[in-house]
Protein backbone atom coordinates (compact mmCIF):
# COMPACT_ATOMS: atom_id res chain seq x y z
CA UNK A 1 0.00 0.00 0.00
CA UNK A 2 1.06 3.59 -0.68
CA UNK A 3 -0.54 6.01 1.39
CA UNK A 4 -1.08 9.50 0.26
CA UNK A 5 2.10 11.61 1.38
CA UNK A 6 0.57 13.66 4.09
CA UNK A 7 2.59 15.79 6.39
CA UNK A 8 0.64 15.17 9.33
CA UNK A 9 1.00 11.29 9.88
CA UNK A 10 1.46 10.23 13.49
CA UNK A 11 5.21 9.49 14.33
CA UNK A 12 3.92 6.30 16.33
CA UNK A 13 2.05 4.50 12.73
CA UNK A 14 4.75 2.66 10.67
CA UNK A 15 3.08 2.55 6.94
CA UNK A 16 5.56 -0.09 5.88
CA UNK A 17 4.28 -2.22 8.52
CA UNK A 18 0.61 -2.22 6.94
CA UNK A 19 0.31 -5.37 5.01
CA UNK A 20 -2.25 -7.63 4.12
CA UNK A 21 -2.39 -11.69 4.45
CA UNK A 22 -3.59 -13.37 1.54
CA UNK A 23 -5.10 -16.91 1.40
CA UNK A 24 -2.77 -18.96 -0.78
CA UNK A 25 -4.80 -20.96 -4.03
CA UNK A 26 -7.66 -20.28 -5.63
CA UNK A 27 -11.10 -20.79 -2.88
CA UNK A 28 -12.43 -23.89 -3.60
CA UNK A 29 -15.95 -22.37 -4.02
CA UNK A 30 -14.61 -20.30 -6.46
CA UNK A 31 -13.60 -22.97 -8.77
CA UNK A 32 -17.39 -24.62 -8.34
CA UNK A 33 -19.31 -21.71 -6.95
CA UNK A 34 -22.34 -22.57 -4.57
CA UNK A 35 -25.83 -23.13 -5.41
CA UNK A 36 -27.59 -22.31 -1.86
CA UNK A 37 -31.38 -23.02 -1.67
CA UNK A 38 -34.43 -21.45 -0.17
CA UNK A 39 -36.85 -22.69 2.17
CA UNK A 40 -39.97 -22.02 1.40
CA UNK A 41 -42.99 -24.15 3.41
CA UNK A 42 -40.76 -27.22 4.41
CA UNK A 43 -38.94 -27.68 1.41
CA UNK A 44 -35.65 -26.50 -0.97
CA UNK A 45 -37.49 -23.87 -3.39
CA UNK A 46 -35.93 -24.48 -7.01
CA UNK A 47 -33.94 -21.10 -8.70
CA UNK A 48 -35.73 -19.76 -11.21
CA UNK A 49 -32.84 -16.60 -11.19
CA UNK A 50 -29.60 -16.55 -9.23
CA UNK A 51 -27.37 -13.08 -8.43
CA UNK A 52 -23.84 -14.06 -7.99
CA UNK A 53 -22.02 -13.72 -4.26
CA UNK A 54 -18.80 -12.54 -3.66
CA UNK A 55 -16.00 -12.69 -1.30
CA UNK A 56 -14.95 -9.55 -0.06
CA UNK A 57 -10.87 -10.67 0.66
CA UNK A 58 -10.52 -12.03 -3.23
CA UNK A 59 -13.92 -10.59 -5.26
CA UNK A 60 -14.03 -14.06 -6.32
CA UNK A 61 -18.03 -15.36 -7.31
CA UNK A 62 -18.01 -17.97 -4.40
CA UNK A 63 -22.10 -18.79 -5.03
CA UNK A 64 -25.31 -18.14 -7.10
CA UNK A 65 -27.81 -17.62 -4.44
CA UNK A 66 -31.67 -17.80 -5.61
CA UNK A 67 -33.35 -14.34 -6.56
CA UNK A 68 -37.04 -15.18 -5.18
CA UNK A 69 -39.74 -14.46 -7.73
CA UNK A 70 -42.70 -13.07 -6.20
CA UNK A 71 -45.04 -15.97 -6.71
CA UNK A 72 -42.39 -18.00 -4.34
CA UNK A 73 -42.68 -15.51 -1.80
CA UNK A 74 -46.76 -15.86 -1.79
CA UNK A 75 -45.90 -19.15 -1.28
CA UNK A 76 -43.95 -18.95 1.55
CA UNK A 77 -46.27 -16.54 3.18
CA UNK A 78 -49.33 -18.77 2.20
CA UNK A 79 -46.73 -21.53 4.06
CA UNK A 80 -46.31 -19.58 7.37
CA UNK A 81 -49.91 -18.46 6.97
CA UNK A 82 -51.18 -22.15 7.22
CA UNK A 83 -48.97 -22.81 9.71
CA UNK A 84 -49.62 -20.85 12.01
CA UNK A 85 -52.47 -22.37 13.75
CA UNK A 86 -51.01 -25.12 14.63
CA UNK A 87 -47.48 -23.70 15.98
CA UNK A 88 -48.74 -21.22 18.05
CA UNK A 89 -51.17 -23.78 19.65
CA UNK A 90 -48.16 -25.39 21.05
CA UNK A 91 -47.12 -25.25 24.56
CA UNK A 92 -44.38 -23.06 25.04
CA UNK A 93 -42.08 -26.16 26.11
CA UNK A 94 -42.82 -27.39 22.90
CA UNK A 95 -41.45 -24.11 20.94
CA UNK A 96 -39.12 -23.83 23.41
CA UNK A 97 -37.94 -27.09 22.97
CA UNK A 98 -38.38 -27.40 19.08
CA UNK A 99 -35.95 -23.62 19.27
CA UNK A 100 -33.23 -25.20 21.44
CA UNK A 101 -32.80 -28.31 19.51
CA UNK A 102 -32.83 -26.08 16.46
CA UNK A 103 -29.66 -24.18 18.16
CA UNK A 104 -27.84 -27.66 18.77
CA UNK A 105 -28.35 -28.84 15.26
CA UNK A 106 -27.04 -25.31 13.85
CA UNK A 107 -23.66 -26.03 16.61
CA UNK A 108 -23.39 -29.33 14.85
CA UNK A 109 -22.46 -27.47 11.71
CA UNK A 110 -20.70 -24.44 13.34
CA UNK A 111 -17.30 -25.08 11.35
CA UNK A 112 -19.98 -25.04 7.97
CA UNK A 113 -20.90 -22.34 9.02
CA UNK A 114 -18.32 -20.45 10.41
CA UNK A 115 -16.41 -21.60 6.74
CA UNK A 116 -19.10 -19.56 4.71
CA UNK A 117 -19.67 -16.52 7.01
CA UNK A 118 -15.71 -15.94 6.67
CA UNK A 119 -16.56 -16.95 2.96
CA UNK A 120 -19.64 -14.36 2.61
CA UNK A 121 -18.62 -12.21 5.08
CA UNK A 122 -14.65 -11.76 5.87
CA UNK A 123 -13.80 -11.33 9.36
CA UNK A 124 -11.89 -13.77 10.95
CA UNK A 125 -12.28 -16.89 11.27
CA UNK A 126 -11.97 -16.94 14.91
CA UNK A 127 -14.63 -14.03 15.29
CA UNK A 128 -16.80 -16.17 13.07
CA UNK A 129 -16.66 -19.23 15.24
CA UNK A 130 -17.23 -16.43 18.20
CA UNK A 131 -20.85 -15.26 16.02
CA UNK A 132 -21.95 -18.73 15.80
CA UNK A 133 -21.10 -19.53 19.45
CA UNK A 134 -23.11 -15.70 20.30
CA UNK A 135 -26.30 -16.72 18.23
CA UNK A 136 -26.52 -20.17 19.57
CA UNK A 137 -26.33 -18.63 23.33
CA UNK A 138 -28.79 -15.86 22.46
CA UNK A 139 -30.87 -18.74 21.07
CA UNK A 140 -30.89 -20.64 24.48
CA UNK A 141 -31.10 -17.76 26.73
CA UNK A 142 -34.60 -16.77 24.71
CA UNK A 143 -35.86 -20.16 25.60
CA UNK A 144 -35.44 -19.61 29.64
CA UNK A 145 -38.11 -16.62 28.96
CA UNK A 146 -41.21 -17.14 29.91
CA UNK A 147 -44.22 -14.70 28.45
CA UNK A 148 -46.37 -15.58 31.90
CA UNK A 149 -50.29 -13.80 32.28
CA UNK A 150 -50.15 -11.32 34.27
CA UNK A 151 -53.03 -10.66 36.85
CA UNK A 152 -53.52 -6.83 36.77
CA UNK A 153 -56.31 -6.94 38.83
CA UNK A 154 -58.20 -9.61 41.09
CA UNK A 155 -60.47 -7.58 43.22
CA UNK A 156 -64.38 -8.33 44.44
CA UNK A 157 -65.81 -6.88 41.73
CA UNK A 158 -63.36 -8.13 38.62
CA UNK A 159 -60.52 -10.35 37.92
CA UNK A 160 -58.24 -8.70 34.71
CA UNK A 161 -55.77 -10.82 32.86
CA UNK A 162 -53.22 -9.54 30.76
CA UNK A 163 -52.38 -12.72 28.18
CA UNK A 164 -49.36 -12.54 25.78
CA UNK A 165 -50.77 -13.68 22.26
CA UNK A 166 -48.39 -14.21 18.60
CA UNK A 167 -48.35 -12.23 15.83
CA UNK A 168 -49.07 -14.06 12.72
CA UNK A 169 -46.47 -14.28 10.07
CA UNK A 170 -43.17 -12.15 10.95
CA UNK A 171 -40.75 -10.91 7.83
CA UNK A 172 -37.31 -10.99 9.26
CA UNK A 173 -35.29 -8.99 7.39
CA UNK A 174 -31.50 -8.31 8.17
CA UNK A 175 -28.12 -6.69 6.69
CA UNK A 176 -24.27 -8.33 5.93
CA UNK A 177 -22.28 -7.68 8.81
CA UNK A 178 -23.57 -10.01 11.20
CA UNK A 179 -26.23 -12.24 9.19
CA UNK A 180 -26.16 -15.40 11.65
CA UNK A 181 -26.23 -13.06 14.98
CA UNK A 182 -28.85 -10.65 13.40
CA UNK A 183 -31.10 -14.12 12.04
CA UNK A 184 -31.00 -15.56 15.58
CA UNK A 185 -32.07 -12.42 17.39
CA UNK A 186 -35.17 -12.25 15.09
CA UNK A 187 -35.62 -15.99 14.73
CA UNK A 188 -35.68 -17.28 18.47
CA UNK A 189 -37.87 -14.66 19.92
CA UNK A 190 -40.57 -14.56 16.99
CA UNK A 191 -40.83 -18.76 17.19
CA UNK A 192 -40.81 -18.64 21.30
CA UNK A 193 -43.98 -16.17 21.11
CA UNK A 194 -45.69 -18.45 19.02
CA UNK A 195 -45.25 -16.72 15.40
CA UNK A 196 -44.17 -18.26 11.86
CA UNK A 197 -41.21 -16.46 10.16
CA UNK A 198 -39.76 -15.51 6.72
CA UNK A 199 -36.25 -14.93 6.60
CA UNK A 200 -34.64 -12.33 4.54
CA UNK A 201 -30.82 -12.41 4.27
CA UNK A 202 -29.34 -9.49 2.16
CA UNK A 203 -28.31 -10.29 -0.76
CA UNK A 204 -24.80 -9.18 -0.11
CA UNK A 205 -24.11 -12.38 2.43
CA UNK A 206 -27.29 -14.55 2.36
CA UNK A 207 -25.62 -18.12 2.58
CA UNK A 208 -25.38 -18.64 6.24
CA UNK A 209 -29.60 -17.41 6.46
CA UNK A 210 -30.37 -20.07 3.68
CA UNK A 211 -28.13 -22.61 5.08
CA UNK A 212 -30.11 -22.00 8.55
CA UNK A 213 -33.26 -22.80 6.06
CA UNK A 214 -31.93 -25.86 5.53
CA UNK A 215 -31.19 -27.29 9.04
CA UNK A 216 -34.93 -25.60 10.18
CA UNK A 217 -36.48 -28.30 7.40
CA UNK A 218 -35.86 -30.77 9.43
CA UNK A 219 -36.27 -29.08 12.56
CA UNK A 220 -39.78 -27.34 12.57
CA UNK A 221 -43.02 -28.39 10.72
CA UNK A 222 -43.86 -27.03 7.44
CA UNK A 223 -43.98 -23.22 7.25
CA UNK A 224 -42.84 -22.30 10.86
CA UNK A 225 -39.02 -21.43 9.19
CA UNK A 226 -38.84 -20.12 5.66
CA UNK A 227 -35.77 -18.15 4.30
CA UNK A 228 -35.98 -16.07 0.85
CA UNK A 229 -33.37 -14.61 -0.51
CA UNK A 230 -32.91 -11.81 -3.82
CA UNK A 231 -33.13 -8.06 -4.04
CA UNK A 232 -36.84 -7.63 -3.82
CA UNK A 233 -37.99 -10.10 -1.30
CA UNK A 234 -37.65 -7.49 1.70
CA UNK A 235 -39.99 -4.86 -0.33
CA UNK A 236 -42.44 -7.55 -0.91
CA UNK A 237 -42.58 -8.84 2.68
CA UNK A 238 -43.05 -5.19 4.13
CA UNK A 239 -46.26 -4.85 2.25
CA UNK A 240 -47.30 -8.05 2.12
CA UNK A 241 -51.26 -8.52 3.59
CA UNK A 242 -50.29 -12.34 5.17
CA UNK A 243 -46.79 -10.73 6.78
CA UNK A 244 -48.02 -9.47 10.41
CA UNK A 245 -44.97 -7.96 11.87
CA UNK A 246 -41.41 -6.97 10.10
CA UNK A 247 -38.04 -6.93 12.15
CA UNK A 248 -35.83 -5.05 10.48
CA UNK A 249 -31.90 -4.24 10.68
CA UNK A 250 -30.31 -2.23 8.34
CA UNK A 251 -29.85 1.48 7.21
CA UNK A 252 -32.29 4.25 8.41
CA UNK A 253 -33.13 4.92 4.60
CA UNK A 254 -34.38 1.29 3.63
CA UNK A 255 -35.67 1.75 7.52
CA UNK A 256 -37.97 4.52 6.45
CA UNK A 257 -39.13 2.95 3.76
CA UNK A 258 -40.03 -0.07 5.72
CA UNK A 259 -42.61 1.86 7.85
CA UNK A 260 -44.04 4.03 4.71
CA UNK A 261 -44.66 0.57 2.86
CA UNK A 262 -45.62 -1.52 6.14
CA UNK A 263 -48.47 1.83 6.97
CA UNK A 264 -51.27 0.65 4.68
CA UNK A 265 -51.47 -3.20 6.33
CA UNK A 266 -50.90 -1.48 9.93
CA UNK A 267 -47.91 -4.23 10.31
CA UNK A 268 -45.98 -4.29 13.79
CA UNK A 269 -42.62 -3.23 13.50
CA UNK A 270 -39.21 -3.38 15.07
CA UNK A 271 -36.26 -1.14 13.34
CA UNK A 272 -32.73 -1.65 14.35
CA UNK A 273 -31.32 1.26 12.03
CA UNK A 274 -28.04 2.76 11.94
CA UNK A 275 -26.16 4.63 14.64
CA UNK A 276 -23.46 7.30 14.40
CA UNK A 277 -22.62 6.42 18.15
CA UNK A 278 -19.89 9.06 19.96
CA UNK A 279 -17.69 7.69 22.82
CA UNK A 280 -16.41 10.83 24.86
CA UNK A 281 -12.90 10.06 26.69
CA UNK A 282 -12.70 12.07 29.75
CA UNK A 283 -9.46 13.59 30.90
CA UNK A 284 -8.77 10.86 33.77
CA UNK A 285 -8.95 8.25 31.05
CA UNK A 286 -6.69 5.38 31.91
CA UNK A 287 -4.78 5.22 28.50
CA UNK A 288 -2.42 2.65 29.44
CA UNK A 289 -4.88 0.10 30.25
CA UNK A 290 -7.76 1.34 27.78
CA UNK A 291 -6.09 2.19 24.81
CA UNK A 292 -7.01 -1.01 23.30
CA UNK A 293 -10.05 -1.44 24.08
CA UNK A 294 -11.18 2.13 23.08
CA UNK A 295 -9.57 1.14 19.44
CA UNK A 296 -11.34 -2.18 18.79
CA UNK A 297 -14.45 -0.50 19.88
CA UNK A 298 -14.11 1.56 17.00
CA UNK A 299 -12.66 -1.03 14.43
CA UNK A 300 -14.04 -4.34 15.85
CA UNK A 301 -15.29 -6.45 12.43
CA UNK A 302 -13.61 -3.91 10.04
CA UNK A 303 -16.21 -1.10 11.49
CA UNK A 304 -19.00 -2.47 10.45
CA UNK A 305 -21.01 -2.92 13.59
CA UNK A 306 -24.33 -0.91 14.02
CA UNK A 307 -23.43 0.20 17.60
CA UNK A 308 -19.83 0.44 16.76
CA UNK A 309 -17.89 3.56 18.23
CA UNK A 310 -17.96 5.95 15.15
CA UNK A 311 -16.87 9.17 16.52
CA UNK A 312 -14.79 9.95 19.51
CA UNK A 313 -14.44 13.28 21.29
CA UNK A 314 -11.27 13.72 23.63
CA UNK A 315 -10.09 16.56 25.86
CA UNK A 316 -7.34 19.00 25.00
CA UNK A 317 -4.86 17.80 28.11
CA UNK A 318 -5.35 13.97 26.15
CA UNK A 319 -5.56 15.09 22.82
CA UNK A 320 -2.36 14.55 20.93
CA UNK A 321 -1.01 11.43 23.33
CA UNK A 322 -3.93 9.43 22.18
CA UNK A 323 -4.06 9.95 18.86
CA UNK A 324 -0.65 8.79 18.85
CA UNK A 325 -1.50 5.84 21.20
CA UNK A 326 -4.10 5.01 18.75
CA UNK A 327 -2.44 5.35 16.04
CA UNK A 328 0.41 2.67 17.48
CA UNK A 329 -1.87 0.19 18.00
CA UNK A 330 -3.46 0.59 14.55
CA UNK A 331 -0.04 0.24 13.18
CA UNK A 332 0.12 -3.51 14.44
CA UNK A 333 -3.07 -4.69 13.08
CA UNK A 334 -2.96 -7.64 11.05
CA UNK A 335 -5.25 -7.51 8.15
CA UNK A 336 -6.46 -10.07 5.85
CA UNK A 337 -8.19 -13.08 4.61
CA UNK A 338 -10.09 -14.01 7.27
CA UNK A 339 -9.17 -18.06 6.46
CA UNK A 340 -5.47 -17.01 7.27
CA UNK A 341 -4.82 -17.73 10.92
CA UNK A 342 -3.30 -14.73 13.15
CA UNK A 343 -6.06 -11.75 11.29
CA UNK A 344 -7.43 -9.70 13.35
CA UNK A 345 -9.29 -8.06 10.54
CA UNK A 346 -11.10 -8.83 7.25
CA UNK A 347 -11.80 -6.40 3.93
CA UNK A 348 -14.99 -4.37 4.09
CA UNK A 349 -18.24 -6.63 2.75
CA UNK A 350 -18.90 -5.34 -0.18
CA UNK A 351 -17.50 -2.76 -2.79
CA UNK A 352 -19.88 -0.44 -2.14
CA UNK A 353 -18.97 0.07 1.55
CA UNK A 354 -15.32 0.39 0.48
CA UNK A 355 -15.81 2.96 -1.87
CA UNK A 356 -17.91 5.24 0.41
CA UNK A 357 -15.32 5.09 3.45
CA UNK A 358 -12.75 5.79 0.43
CA UNK A 359 -14.70 9.20 -0.17
CA UNK A 360 -15.28 10.05 3.57
CA UNK A 361 -11.59 10.15 3.77
CA UNK A 362 -10.54 11.53 0.66
CA UNK A 363 -13.30 14.55 1.46
CA UNK A 364 -12.34 14.48 4.64
CA UNK A 365 -8.63 15.38 4.43
CA UNK A 366 -9.62 17.53 1.36
CA UNK A 367 -11.77 19.33 4.13
CA UNK A 368 -7.97 20.06 6.34
CA UNK A 369 -8.50 17.19 8.19
CA UNK A 370 -5.24 15.33 9.08
CA UNK A 371 -5.01 11.50 8.93
CA UNK A 372 -2.66 10.20 11.06
CA UNK A 373 -2.70 6.07 9.74
CA UNK A 374 -4.06 4.51 7.30
CA UNK A 375 -5.83 6.50 4.52
CA UNK A 376 -6.08 5.03 1.49
CA UNK A 377 -7.35 1.66 -0.15
CA UNK A 378 -4.41 -1.24 0.29
CA UNK A 379 -3.69 -2.46 -3.31
CA UNK A 380 -4.91 -5.94 -4.76
CA UNK A 381 -7.78 -7.80 -4.98
CA UNK A 382 -10.43 -7.62 -2.30
CA UNK A 383 -12.02 -4.43 -0.24
CA UNK A 384 -9.33 -3.59 2.09
CA UNK A 385 -8.81 -0.37 3.64
CA UNK A 386 -6.61 0.01 6.71
CA UNK A 387 -7.47 1.26 10.01
CA UNK A 388 -7.17 5.33 9.31
CA UNK A 389 -7.54 7.75 12.50
CA UNK A 390 -8.76 11.39 11.34
CA UNK A 391 -7.80 14.18 13.63
CA UNK A 392 -8.38 18.19 13.78
CA UNK A 393 -11.61 16.97 12.15
CA UNK A 394 -14.88 19.59 11.54
CA UNK A 395 -17.81 18.75 12.86
CA UNK A 396 -19.90 18.97 9.93
CA UNK A 397 -17.51 16.67 7.78
CA UNK A 398 -19.28 13.76 6.56
CA UNK A 399 -16.97 11.58 8.23
CA UNK A 400 -17.87 12.71 11.56
CA UNK A 401 -21.76 13.95 10.74
CA UNK A 402 -22.84 10.76 9.43
CA UNK A 403 -22.78 6.93 9.94
CA UNK A 404 -19.52 5.36 7.93
CA UNK A 405 -19.68 2.07 8.94
CA UNK A 406 -16.37 1.10 7.85
CA UNK A 407 -12.51 1.52 9.18
CA UNK A 408 -11.91 4.80 9.53
CA UNK A 409 -12.45 6.96 12.93
CA UNK A 410 -12.41 10.71 13.15
CA UNK A 411 -11.09 12.17 16.50
CA UNK A 412 -12.39 15.38 17.60
CA UNK A 413 -10.93 18.03 20.40
CA UNK A 414 -12.61 19.31 23.10
CA UNK A 415 -12.67 21.75 25.88
CA UNK A 416 -15.42 21.17 28.27
CA UNK A 417 -17.14 18.00 28.82
CA UNK A 418 -20.77 19.68 28.47
CA UNK A 419 -19.61 21.16 25.08
CA UNK A 420 -18.81 17.31 23.96
CA UNK A 421 -22.43 16.37 25.36
CA UNK A 422 -23.62 18.46 23.09
CA UNK A 423 -21.80 18.04 20.09
CA UNK A 424 -22.32 14.31 20.87
CA UNK A 425 -26.20 14.78 20.79
CA UNK A 426 -26.36 16.91 18.03
CA UNK A 427 -27.33 14.23 15.90
CA UNK A 428 -30.20 12.68 13.92
CA UNK A 429 -28.89 9.25 15.17
CA UNK A 430 -29.10 7.91 18.37
CA UNK A 431 -28.15 4.52 18.90
CA UNK A 432 -25.53 3.61 21.54
CA UNK A 433 -22.59 5.91 22.98
CA UNK A 434 -20.08 5.59 25.55
CA UNK A 435 -17.78 7.61 28.33
CA UNK A 436 -14.26 6.81 29.37
CA UNK A 437 -12.74 7.29 32.59
CA UNK A 438 -11.28 5.91 35.45
CA UNK A 439 -13.80 7.46 37.92
CA UNK A 440 -16.96 4.87 36.89
CA UNK A 441 -19.35 7.32 39.07
CA UNK A 442 -18.47 10.85 37.03
CA UNK A 443 -18.34 8.71 33.73
CA UNK A 444 -21.96 7.24 34.33
CA UNK A 445 -23.29 10.95 35.43
CA UNK A 446 -21.86 11.82 32.03
CA UNK A 447 -23.05 8.73 30.21
CA UNK A 448 -26.52 9.45 31.40
CA UNK A 449 -26.69 12.53 29.33
CA UNK A 450 -26.57 10.72 26.02
CA UNK A 451 -29.41 11.04 23.98
CA UNK A 452 -29.26 7.32 22.82
CA UNK A 453 -31.02 3.81 23.61
CA UNK A 454 -27.65 2.35 25.62
CA UNK A 455 -24.79 4.07 27.05
CA UNK A 456 -21.78 2.04 27.84
CA UNK A 457 -19.13 3.45 30.45
CA UNK A 458 -15.59 1.68 29.42
CA UNK A 459 -16.68 0.09 26.73
CA UNK A 460 -18.54 0.13 23.63
CA UNK A 461 -21.16 -1.62 23.02
CA UNK A 462 -21.42 -4.66 25.51
CA UNK A 463 -24.71 -6.22 24.62
CA UNK A 464 -26.51 -9.36 26.26
CA UNK A 465 -29.83 -11.25 26.10
CA UNK A 466 -31.25 -9.90 28.56
CA UNK A 467 -30.52 -6.05 27.98
CA UNK A 468 -32.92 -4.62 25.48
CA UNK A 469 -31.11 -3.35 22.69
CA UNK A 470 -32.77 -0.23 20.00
CA UNK A 471 -31.96 2.99 18.78
CA UNK A 472 -34.04 6.83 19.72
CA UNK A 473 -34.15 9.51 17.41
CA UNK A 474 -33.45 7.88 13.58
CA UNK A 475 -31.90 4.76 14.85
CA UNK A 476 -34.66 2.85 14.80
CA UNK A 477 -38.21 1.77 16.89
CA UNK A 478 -38.81 -0.82 19.86
CA UNK A 479 -35.73 -3.26 21.16
CA UNK A 480 -34.43 -6.68 20.65
CA UNK A 481 -33.26 -8.51 22.86
CA UNK A 482 -34.56 -9.52 26.75
CA UNK A 483 -38.24 -10.16 27.89
CA UNK A 484 -39.19 -6.47 26.55
CA UNK A 485 -38.06 -7.73 22.98
CA UNK A 486 -39.39 -11.06 23.44
CA UNK A 487 -42.50 -9.54 23.77
CA UNK A 488 -41.99 -7.22 20.99
CA UNK A 489 -43.60 -10.26 18.85
CA UNK A 490 -46.76 -10.31 20.90
CA UNK A 491 -50.49 -8.51 20.88
CA UNK A 492 -51.75 -7.98 24.35
CA UNK A 493 -54.76 -9.02 24.85
CA UNK A 494 -57.03 -8.20 28.00
CA UNK A 495 -59.34 -10.85 29.81
CA UNK A 496 -61.87 -8.86 32.05
CA UNK A 497 -64.45 -11.42 33.95
CA UNK A 498 -66.63 -8.84 36.36
CA UNK A 499 -67.15 -11.04 39.45
CA UNK A 500 -70.66 -9.07 40.78
CA UNK A 501 -73.26 -7.18 39.70
O1 LIG B 1 -28.52 -1.64 3.93
P1 LIG B 1 -30.06 -1.77 3.56
P2 LIG B 1 -27.24 -1.76 2.99
C1 LIG B 1 -26.03 1.08 7.11
C2 LIG B 1 -24.59 1.37 6.80
C3 LIG B 1 -24.47 0.99 5.37
C4 LIG B 1 -25.82 1.31 4.82
C5 LIG B 1 -26.23 0.55 3.59
O2 LIG B 1 -24.34 2.74 6.97
O3 LIG B 1 -23.50 1.75 4.71
O4 LIG B 1 -26.69 1.00 5.87
O5 LIG B 1 -26.20 -0.86 3.77
C6 LIG B 1 -33.20 -5.17 2.61
N1 LIG B 1 -37.80 -3.02 1.84
N2 LIG B 1 -26.21 -0.17 7.78
O6 LIG B 1 -27.45 -1.15 1.65
O7 LIG B 1 -30.32 -1.36 2.18
C7 LIG B 1 -31.85 -5.58 2.05
O8 LIG B 1 -32.00 -6.54 1.04
C8 LIG B 1 -37.44 -3.99 2.71
C9 LIG B 1 -26.37 -0.12 9.20
O9 LIG B 1 -26.84 -3.16 2.94
O10 LIG B 1 -30.80 -1.11 4.66
C10 LIG B 1 -31.16 -6.12 3.32
O11 LIG B 1 -31.61 -7.43 3.60
N3 LIG B 1 -36.19 -4.46 2.78
C11 LIG B 1 -27.05 -1.35 9.69
C12 LIG B 1 -31.66 -5.16 4.40
O12 LIG B 1 -32.85 -4.56 3.85
C13 LIG B 1 -35.26 -3.94 1.96
C14 LIG B 1 -26.48 -2.61 9.13
C15 LIG B 1 -30.67 -4.05 4.77
O13 LIG B 1 -30.31 -3.36 3.60
C16 LIG B 1 -35.59 -2.92 1.03
C17 LIG B 1 -26.32 -2.53 7.71
C18 LIG B 1 -36.94 -2.45 1.00
N4 LIG B 1 -37.34 -1.47 0.19
C19 LIG B 1 -26.16 -1.34 7.09
N5 LIG B 1 -34.47 -2.59 0.35
C20 LIG B 1 -27.09 -1.50 11.17
N6 LIG B 1 -28.14 -1.04 11.82
O14 LIG B 1 -26.22 -2.10 11.74
C21 LIG B 1 -33.47 -3.36 0.84
N7 LIG B 1 -33.94 -4.20 1.81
Amino acid sequence: MSPPSDASRSAAFDDSATRVVRFAGRCPAAENPLRPTMTIDGAEAPAHATVAVVNPATEEVIAHAPECTRAQLDAAVAGAERAFPGWSALRHEKRERAVFDFAHAVERHRDAFADLLVLEQGKPRDRAIGEINASLAYARAFSQMALDVEILEDSSERRVELHRRPIGPVGAIFPWNYPVLLAFWKLAPALLAGNTIILKPSPLAPLTGLKLGEIARGAFPSGVVNVVSGAEAGAWLTSHRGIHKIAFTGSIATGKKVMTEAGPTLKRLTLELGGNDAGIVLADFDLARMADDLFWAAFSNCGQVCAGLKRLYVPDSLYDELCDALAAIAGKVVIGDGRCPGVQMGPLQNRTQFEKIAALVAEARAGGAKVICGGAPIEGKGYFYPPTLVRDIADDARLVAEEQFGPALPILRYSEVDEALARANASRYGLGGSVWGRNIGNAAAVASRLETGSAWVNQHPSMAAHIPFGGVKESGLGVELSHYGLEAYTDMFVLNIKKSD
